[in-house]
């Protein structure tokens, strides 16, 4: 196999993912190099980094998302590659472009896939052309209210409409009946336009109470795919996760190998390399629908590396470097059960940021708990990026386990000085649908 060097690498990152990153590199003897805004001098991705170089000012649009700085530090420090982490540059394909032609490996998929996988019209015909189940609805944009109408009629209603640029919920409109169509039409293209420049929706038949389950793959730069099983991600607000396990209270092993070989045949198809993530609808009945797919490391990856055992930055840097997979789908195995809570600097009831110095700190520890962060005691959390400061992992042998394991964590993890979402997880743990596993995508707008 033809292999690259990667000796050094560039985080273009901040936060617990660019710590996490770093982690790996330094167990695969891979030097790095930390970029950071003015904001983020005593940031903890600095202190672990072997290099750091300051790329801007603490707007993400002057740092972290400013290319050319970007380039610039990688550039002077000499590296092989650059890994993304996940947010800021991580699904630009212009970005991914750029480091192509700088000689600089991106840590990800090919440009072209990261493209077309952004059209979230043209995501939904590849994978339909590659034999993945997607929900009945429009093969192109929609030009106008009549052809809207058209695509009702042999769809029904409740449908959705959602933006082709969008994702992650923005830009999408309910439609319960046939004389509301046209003006919802109309005010989900102009929140389009407004959000992404671009006002191409398209239409889906609405599911009334899925769940929203992902399948996480790796595949090498040959042909090769495999699958490390699914994420239960339906716990969110506002299109926020809050809390992921793996695997899901509610899919079967067979569900998981139908699940599990759609992504992975639709991986071989596209040419797709790298880790990446098939997000599903799961209907009340079981079946599935494609939703989108993730080109990038994911905040929740932790919990399928706690069932399988796998590192999946470890696996993307492989892969970057040409290197074949290093496990085949039979040695992958799914063991217990993991849950990770995202502790966020926020009031755990309004949700409102709470920047602010740090001033008490303690990490549990013990049987099968993961901390991934990147705070520390006195360390003031800046107002200008997400509010995410720690992401708190269990793992146990049974779902049960995890929830008792992930109480007694939280009562052990102490953060003060900031409002912390650290009490809404606890009553999340205590509910008795949550135990139960009886939840969907309307689990918080019933549970608030
Ligand atoms: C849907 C849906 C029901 N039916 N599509 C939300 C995020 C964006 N990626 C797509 N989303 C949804 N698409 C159809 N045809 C319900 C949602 C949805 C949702 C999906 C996953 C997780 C949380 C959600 C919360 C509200 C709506």
């Amino acid at each position: 196999m033809e292999n690259r060097e990667i000796k050094k690498v560039l985080i273009a990152n901040r936060g617990e993912i660019a710590c996490r990153i770093i982690w790996t590199c330094q167990e695969m003897g891979i030097r790095t190099v930390a970029v950071h805004s003015e904001a983020d001098k005593e940031a903890l991705h600095v202190k672990f980094a072997d290099e750091a170089v300051c790329i801007g000012k603490p707007p993400s649009s002057e740092s972290y998302l400013n290319i050319p700085a970007i380039i610039s530090a990688a550039e002077i420090t000499n590296v092989d590659a650059i890994h993304p982490g996940y947010g800021f540059l991580a699904e630009s394909s212009t970005f991914a472009d750029i480091c192509a032609e700088c000689n600089i490996k991106f840590i990800g998929p090919k440009p072209g896939i990261i493209k077309m996988m952004g059209d979230k019209v043209e995501a939904r015909r590849t994978m339909e052309a590659a034999g993945v189940p997607i929900l009945p609805g429009s093969p192109d944009p929609i030009a106008d209210a009549r052809e809207a109408q058209e695509i009702a009629k042999e769809i029904g209603f409740p449908l959705i409409v959602k933006a082709a640029a969008g994702g992650g919920g923005r830009g999408m409109r309910i439609v319960r009946e046939e004389k509301e169509l046209a003006s919802q039409l109309e005010t989900a293209q102009n929140e389009a336009e407004a959000a992404f420049g671009d006002g191409s929706v398209y239409i889906e038949r609405y599911i009334e109470r899925p769940r929203h389950i992902e399948i996480q793959v790796l595949a090498d730069e040959y042909g090769d795919c495999i699958h490390l099983g699914e994420r239960e991600c339906s716990i969110q607000r506002r299109h926020q996760k809050l809390l992921e396990e793996a695997p899901s209270p509610v899919i079967t092993p067979e569900q998981r190998e139908k699940m599990g070989l759609a992504a992975v045949k639709a991986c071989k198809e596209i040419g797709y390399s790298s880790a990446g993530t098939f997000e599903f609808l799961l209907d009340e009945d079981g079946s599935f629908y494609f939703m989108e797919m993730n080109t990038r490391i994911q905040v929740e990856h932790p919990v399928t590396e706690m069932v399988t055992l796998a590192d999946i930055v470890y696996n993307q840097i492989r892969i970057a470097k040409g290197e074949t997979l290093s496990y085949t789908q039979d040695e992958v195995q799914i063991v217990g059960h993991s849950i990770e809570c995202r502790i966020n600097a926020e009031d755990p009831v309004t949700f409102v940021p709470s920047p602010g110095k740090i001033t008490a700190f303690n990490l549990p520890g013990g049987p099968g708990v993961r901390v991934d962060t990147a705070v520390y005691p006195d360390y003031v959390v800046p107002p200008y990026y997400d509010s995410m400061i720690a992401k708190l992992i269990v793992h146990a042998r049974t779902r049960q386990g995890a929830i008792r394991r992930m109480r007694r964590a939280l009562e052990m993890m102490v953060v003060e000085g900031i409002k912390t979402t650290i009490p809404l997880h606890k009553r999340i743990m205590e509910d008795e649908r949550f135990q139960n596993g009886d939840f969907s995508t309307k689990f918080m707008e019933e549970f608030l």
